[in-house]
């Protein structure tokens, strides 16, 4: 093989392991949007909504809500069968301050995902 000949083939595989990675990354949850939405600053919410990219596997996937100035918030997260939308209702209004949602989602292919995110209450 020639010096350029093995470069081609080099190329070839790294494009090929992108794809890989490319078609991997679609069949994982993404948080498409949220209510309230990352980085807003909203009137207290009664509840919390995190919509993702899949289906979500319900037994292992929700959300936990933090503040900012430490201690957690009591939510009660639940997700309808086949559905992608994680719904978390709050036993009363968020004082206002920060807060952090922290979420982790499994899919059906069984891929744990996790993300985290702020939102401030007015
Ligand atoms: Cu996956």
């Amino acid at each position: 093989m020639t010096t350029k000949t093995i470069s081609i083939l080099l190329a070839t595989i790294a494009a090929g392991s992108l794809m890989l990675v490319a078609s991997q990354a679609a069949a994982h949850a993404k948080l498409v949007s949220a209510n309230p939405a990352p980085d807003a600053t909203v009137a207290a919410p009664r509840a919390i909504s995190l919509k993702f990219s899949e289906r979500l596997e319900p037994k292992f996937s929700g959300f936990e809500i933090a503040k900012a100035s430490g201690g957690s918030v009591p939510v009660k997260t639940t997700i309808a069968k086949g559905g992608a939308v994680i719904d978390g209702a709050l036993a009363a209004p968020l004082a206002p301050g920060a807060y952090t949602v922290r979420w982790h989602a499994v899919t059906a292919d069984a891929h744990r995902m996790n993300g985290v995110y702020n939102f401030t209450v007015r």
